[in-house]
């Protein structure tokens, strides 16, 4: 399937549809200068375009499909010849020197003017906040989530802080499904698209007993783990089963500052993670944590239950240890952990691949818990923050 590639609701509109209430200054004068059209707002900004980013970005329907939207044009040979340039009515028209013609709106060009070594994305989605020393979570009723300033205001704290709660919802089966419904697709795993945590006869899963679980990200043996985790609490009378989070971002930043070699080695080396049952035999080897392009943070995986044989150079292997180590008492550090008993009709909502969720070990004797638990894909949450956003 061919995607599109426009990151901003106006970007889908073609300048000729795009709506009237959108404001901006009004284009004032456009210039050919060489390569570049050179565009003057009435507000006193100036923007710069090259010719071949313009005749990319013509809306006409033949450079982009009239129902889908879709880039049409391919930006395969370079422009030489400057086009004719034009303001019509604020509008930019250029005639290009075989004839075609391209017409952009000047509130779509103000919000994309380019400017030197800056990237210009008008991507309206939060950046991440590390938790700070008392970091509380966002709550939100239930009742609001199912309104749309709601629902935004929880994916915006979910994406901005990588966890947020949700309360005063029904005691309700699979009200979790309903819940992540809104917002796109079950992402499916080995354990299901929904599972229920509480303590089964023949556990597959530590998550499915009544010990402790240390802090740890779900399904790191698989390429891509699950994005977002959806924990639904339906009963929680048992002593015990509190539940434990630390942003795993943030604590690896500190880990960097205290203790640079350790990172490094958590950075730099890839090992296995595996899960093993009857049925499945899912495997992986990748760093704890991965870096971006940039050095940052992007995906920790965590997980001692399904660390697979440790297989590194002999000489390696102490140091690996003592990094991990490090690491696993930093993120288990109060100052970093984050702790509170889920009520029966909260919901948490975490980001798996940054911050590491885990409980205290609950006594079944004493009374039931049960959570209903599903993963979500980011990019759908990331796509809802959008459409909401419009
Ligand atoms: O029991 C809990 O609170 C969490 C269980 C767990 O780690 C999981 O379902 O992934
Ligand atoms: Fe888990
Ligand atoms: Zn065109």
């Amino acid at each position: 399937m061919m995607s599109a590639t426009l990151s901003s609701p106006h970007a889908r509109q073609a300048m000729g549809e795009l709506a009237p209430h959108v404001d901006g200054p009004a284009i004032v004068d456009a210039v050919a200068t060489g390569a570049r059209v050179t565009v003057d707002w009435a507000d006193g900004s100036r923007g710069h375009f090259p010719l071949l980013w313009l005749r990319d970005h013509c809306a006409c329907s033949a450079c982009r499909h009239p129902l889908t939207r879709e880039r049409l044009f391919v930006p395969l040979s370079d422009i030489d010849e400057a086009p004719t340039v034009t303001v019509d009515d604020g509008v930019l028209r250029l005639v290009w020197n075989d004839g075609h013609e391209s017409r952009f709106d000047p509130v779509w060009l103000f919000q994309r003017r380019l400017e030197e070594s800056r990237d210009s994305s008008i991507d309206p989605l939060p950046a991440r906040r590390p938790w700070a020393a008392g970091f509380r979570p966002v709550r939100i009723a239930h009742r609001d989530f199912l309104q749309t300033h709601g629902e935004h205001a929880w994916l915006e704290a979910l994406l901005r802080d990588g966890l947020v709660l949700l309360d005063d919802g029904p005691i309700a089966d699979e009200e979790v499904s309903r819940l992540a419904g809104r917002i796109g697709p079950l992402r499916a795993t080995n354990f299901g698209a929904r599972f229920d945590v509480r303590s089964k006869p023949n556990p597959n899963n530590a998550a499915y007993t009544a010990i402790g679980l240390a802090l740890h990200t779900d399904l790191p043996n698989w390429r891509q783990p699950p994005d977002i985790q959806l924990l639904y609490c339906l009963q929680n009378e048992a002593e015990g089963g509190e539940s434990t989070f630390a942003d795993g971002f943030a604590v690896a930043e500190v880990l960097r500052e205290s203790d640079p070699e350790a990172f490094r080695l958590l950075a730099e080396t890839p090992i296995d993670f595996r899960f093993q049952d009857e049925e499945h035999d899912i495997a992986i080897r990748a760093p704890v944590i991965q870096l971006d392009a940039a050095g940052r943070p992007l995906e920790i995986r965590f997980n001692n239950w399904i660390r697979d044989t440790l297989h590194l150079p002999l000489e390696r292997i102490d140091a690996w240890y003592g990094a991990y180590r490090r690491f696993w008492q930093r993120l288990h550090d109060p100052r970093h952990q984050l702790e509170f008993a889920l009520q029966p009709g909260e919901m948490v909502a975490f980001d798996n691949r940054r911050v590491l969720h885990g409980r205290k070990a609950f006594d079944p004797s004493t009374g039931q818990r049960h959570l209903q638990g599903t993963y979500l894909d980011l990019d759908l949450l990331e796509s809802r923050l959008r459409v909401l956003s419009r």
